[in-house]
């Protein structure tokens, strides 16, 4: 029984109030700590799982429950850890029987972890790669903490509340859509549950570095560090990257610092990806991160890396898979990129939502160019001042997070969002809290057409760095007239990005002419459009929609059932339509 079930075993059944108590202690990115160069503790692995549709766990309280096996309850009870399923975290509870694939609810994960305190007085923390969309997270039945946003990293504290040998920890995590978040109710995507990405504890100092980045200057004649301690402290940093000798001291007032060092660096690339080992030290923590060190601008429309004009030859990816649903694996990544090189590709715009932290890292490795966005996509309650708060977090928690990628050029703060004048202010808003974070690298959003005059119109490109044109002429209109008209009325001042152009194929279907859902006409849509796009000159790019086919259950025709189909390799990650050779023509003759 729990200390609540003891004043009144029947009080759950009528309140409604039950969830009231953790909408406080929220973890954002003012709590985050960047996992570089740490040692973490990993607790992926076995992890029992109990569906939850009714939140049950958190009227009834089921994190207060001790482990008293049943034969001895005193008074029956709705939960049993042991009951719950055996499953792997990471993943996405979807894909792990055919009965919860559609369930939209919440789950409580649970496992034990040993501790034993380390000789030196220290802080653990806890650390969520993802769980999508909300999480609560109890240790030894004591709420640490809470998180909103389903793709992006958090930290809760565990040292008021660990104890040495066996913990038990347990993590509440839901996925309903609802007005209130990011996105809302209508996506197109699959809308997998579950803690889908790595869990690991962090054993830290009593002063840690929460975050510490290095970049080049625009001039490029310096490298720009920032450091974020834990605590307001003061005192000196000290800053190395031994292979160009740079040895500098950064004075840290109330636990912020900044400093920007002359060096002459061999700039990272596409073709030539060249990252510095990086050390930063504080307090006594150190944490080491590899870095490239590249400037990205624009200058009319065109935009410039490392000061030369570059045309990002791109194609978009979904986190999705036919076995895991939203999980990546790191083998799975290089697949993406495998085959966007493949393709020719400079560039990824990685759609709709943070992805893995990972594809960040891969591509600073591989030389290729990304668009890393926040899932402000369609309709969201743009009024409502929590939903911008919560869409605020997760954009500052992606740039945190992946401050110190080069491959990261471009911050997407949103996708075709109807224009209001509330809608304004909330990406408006957005794009100058990355601009203000961030202001190395470049923001974007795929804006409007205005279909009346057939123009690029949108008043958010005016906040803009790279105005982002998603436009499916060919497909969902009929003939490419449209975007004739389109290209040749504009004249946005400003560099325009294709952030997506696509048609439906299933693998295998054929047919001559416009003929929908066959490779046939794909391919030559793709031909129509690069042929228009090419000749427009204040486009800058293309990022093709898309790599793989996606499950999304907004589509359910005989050729879809249940996925969109504009892939250019099927949902199998191996199949390929006859639009990939299209599009590599292009990207090769280009
Ligand atoms: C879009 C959306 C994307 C969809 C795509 C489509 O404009 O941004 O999320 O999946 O069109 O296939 O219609």
């Amino acid at each position: 029984m729990t200390a609540h079930e003891a004043d009144d075993p029947f009080a759950h059944l009528h309140d409604e109030d039950y969830a009231r108590p953790f909408s406080r202690r929220l973890a954002t990115a003012e709590t985050l700590v960047a996992l570089s160069g740490r040692k973490a503790h990993s607790l992926d692995g076995e992890w029992h799982m109990t569906l939850d549709l009714f939140d049950e766990g958190l009227r009834q309280r089921w994190y207060e429950l001790d482990e008293t096996p049943p034969s001895q309850w005193a008074t029956p009870r709705d939960y049993e850890i042991e009951a719950g399923e055996c499953v792997h975290v990471p993943s996405c509870w979807n894909v792990l029987k055919p009965e919860w694939f559609h369930f939209e609810g919440a789950a409580w994960y649970t496992r034990w972890l040993n501790w034993e305190p380390g000789e030196a007085a220290e802080r653990v923390f806890l650390s969520f790669g993802a769980a999508n969309y909300a999480a609560l997270v109890f240790l030894n039945g004591a709420y640490l903490g809470g998180h909103q946003g389903g793709s992006t990293p958090f930290c809760v504290e565990a040292s008021a509340h660990l104890k040495p040998g066996r913990n038990r920890l347990q993590v509440y995590v839901e996925n309903r859509r609802r007005h209130d978040r990011v996105p809302m109710h209508h996506i197109d995507w699959f809308n997998y549950g579950g803690l889908y990405r790595e869990v690991a504890l962090l054993r830290l100092p009593q002063v840690f570095i929460r975050n510490a980045s290095a970049s080049l200057t625009p001039d490029g004649a310096a490298v720009h560090f920032r450091l974020s301690a834990s605590e307001p402290v003061s005192g000196m940093a000290e800053l190395e990257i031994a292979e160009l000798d740079l040895r500098a001291s950064m004075r840290v007032e109330s636990g912020k610092g900044e400093v920007t060092v002359p060096v002459s660096v061999t700039r990272w690339s596409p073709a030539e990806p060249k990252l510095y080992e990086v050390r930063v030290a504080f307090a006594g923590d150190i944490v080491i991160e590899r870095i490239g060190f590249r400037t990205i601008e624009t200058r009319g429309t065109e935009i410039l890396l490392n000061g030369e004009p570059i045309w990002l030859k791109g194609i978009c990816v979904h986190e999705d898979d036919l076995e895991h649903g939203k999980v990546s694996t790191e083998a799975d990544i290089r697949r993406r990129f495998r085959h966007a090189k493949e393709l020719g590709c400079n560039f990824l715009r990685l759609a709709h939502y943070p992805h893995h932290e990972l594809a960040a890292r891969i591509a600073d490795e591989e030389g290729l160019l990304l668009w890393a966005e926040i899932p402000v996509y369609w309709a969201i309650d743009f009024s409502n001042p929590a939903t911008l708060a919560d869409a605020r977090n997760q954009l500052c928690e992606l740039i945190l997070r992946d401050m110190n990628r080069a491959s990261v050029i471009i911050w997407g703060v949103g996708n075709e969002n109807a224009d209001t004048d509330a809608r304004l202010a909330f990406m408006g808003d957005l794009a100058a809290t990355a601009k203000r974070l961030d202001p190395s690298r470049l923001t974007s959003a795929a804006c409007l057409i205005n279909r009346e005059h057939f123009t690029i119109e949108d008043r958010l490109a005016d906040h803009l760095d790279i105005i982002g044109l998603n436009e499916y002429f060919g497909w969902y209109e009929a003939d490419f007239s449209g975007l004739d008209r389109l290209l040749a009325n504009s004249n946005p001042g400003k560099p325009v990005i294709v952030s997506e152009t696509g048609a439906d194929a299933v693998t295998g279907n054929r047919g001559a002419g416009r003929v929908l859902f066959t490779e046939d006409w794909q391919a030559e849509f793709y031909r129509e459009q690069f042929r228009r796009i090419l000749a427009t000159p204040y486009i800058a790019g293309l990022a093709a929609w898309l790599l793989y086919d996606f499950r999304t259950e907004r589509r359910q025709t005989g050729f879809q059932r249940g996925y969109n189909r504009k892939g250019l390799i099927g949902s199998d990650k191996t199949t390929k339509k006859l639009a990939f050779e299209v599009l590599t023509d292009c990207y090769r003759d280009k």
